[in-house]
């Protein structure tokens, strides 16, 4: 039997990827994993405790209902980054305005974490799969003083870290720091996170293709003529290429696409004429974990990567997943 190689190992191994590394990211990183091991207890028995289980009573400033997990997770993520030292501030999903940390230890911390600790929670009461996204880059402003909103709204092209967790039938956690993508499967038994999938790769072709179709009708019709050509009605079954998988959370459906080779969309729609996922906490992260994989991800234009972000909890059209699904797709965009 080959030796497992834990999580903790692996990031300690590749500190030396970064030049005059001081150890901070490699601090984070670990931190991320365990806030996450925190969460994933609370995921995992849900059904069985009340305190957990279902709505908060509140609405987040997107106007969408707050499961109580959602805050679990949130402040979960946030503790762990007060008391690391590395992080000068961050923004979540779930608050309405960034949170610039303003202890001394954290005001000399170097990074900014921007994330959605528990995206797809309306899955949470039926107990389908749901994830954590991260986005981490270094700040702008200057060491020693508090995070401000120029640190937080950078174009993910300037990510130097970014990753998610996949609370499924097991739990995975999956990042880049630019290097390629590595994921990283929790052994319960052990409480550690172990190297199960080395060096993924997202398969250039894809027969999967996720979204929404319940939208069809209220999106571009660019779209509309991409998925009758591709997934259905148009073609005779045996010659349509696709088949549909859509679970509905980002998180999970993302991955079996990074896996299988697959396209995800969220395109606008005339009830979401923004997009529905987020750029900072959703898009970019997943977005440059596509493009380490060797996939791609745009808005239906222009590569995500680039968008210079407006505001904190802006919204986009996403399309993510395989390269040559994803060049034939934005054909229909033009
Ligand atoms: P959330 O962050 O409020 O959970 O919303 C994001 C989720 C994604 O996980 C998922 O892909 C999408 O919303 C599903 O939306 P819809 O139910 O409109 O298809
Ligand atoms: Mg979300």
């Amino acid at each position: 039997m080959s030796k497992l190689i834990t999580l903790h190992e692996f990031i300690m191994d590749r500190q030396s990827d970064f030049p005059f590394a001081t150890g901070e990211l490699s601090r984070l990183l670990n931190d991320i994993s365990i806030a996450s091991k925190i969460v994933n207890k609370d995921v995992s028995r849900a059904g069985l405790m009340e305190n957990i289980l279902g709505s908060q009573g509140k609405t987040n400033v997107q106007g969408e209902e707050q499961q109580k997990l959602d805050v679990i997770a949130d402040n979960a993520f946030i503790n762990i980054f007060k008391a690391g030292g590395e992080v000068c501030g961050i923004a979540s999903e779930e608050n309405d305005d960034f949170m610039p940390f303003t202890s001394e230890l954290s005001k000399n911390g170097k990074y900014v974490v921007l994330f959605d600790p528990l995206d797809g929670s309306s899955n949470i009461d039926v107990n389908v799969s749901i994830g954590t996204i991260f986005s981490i880059y270094r700040r702008k402003s200057e060491i020693g003083t508090e995070a401000t909103i120029d640190d937080m709204l950078q174009p993910g092209e300037k990510q130097v870290a970014a990753g998610y967790v996949l609370y499924g039938s097991s739990t995975m956690l999956v990042y880049t720091t630019g290097n390629g993508v590595n994921g990283f499967t929790l052994d319960p038994s052990i409480g550690e996170f172990c190297l199960s999938h080395p060096n993924m790769k997202m398969p250039e072709e894809g027969r999967i293709y996720s979204v929404n179709e319940g939208n069809i009708n209220i999106c571009d019709s660019g779209i509309k003529r991409y998925i009758e050509d591709f997934c259905q009605k148009t073609l005779p079954k045996a010659m349509r290429p696709y088949s549909g998988r859509y679970i509905g959370s980002l998180v999970a459906d993302f991955h079996r696409n990074l896996i299988k080779g697959g396209i995800y969309i969220y395109p606008k729609t005339t009830t979401n004429p923004e997009g529905k996922l987020r750029l900072l906490y959703e898009c970019n992260p997943l977005a440059f974990i596509a493009e380490q994989a060797g996939g791609k991800a745009t808005d239906g234009f222009q590569p995500v990567l680039s968008i210079k972000p407006k505001s904190l909890h802006q919204r986009i059209g996403y399309f993510v997943g395989s390269k040559k699904m994803m060049e034939q797709a934005m054909s229909y965009m033009k």
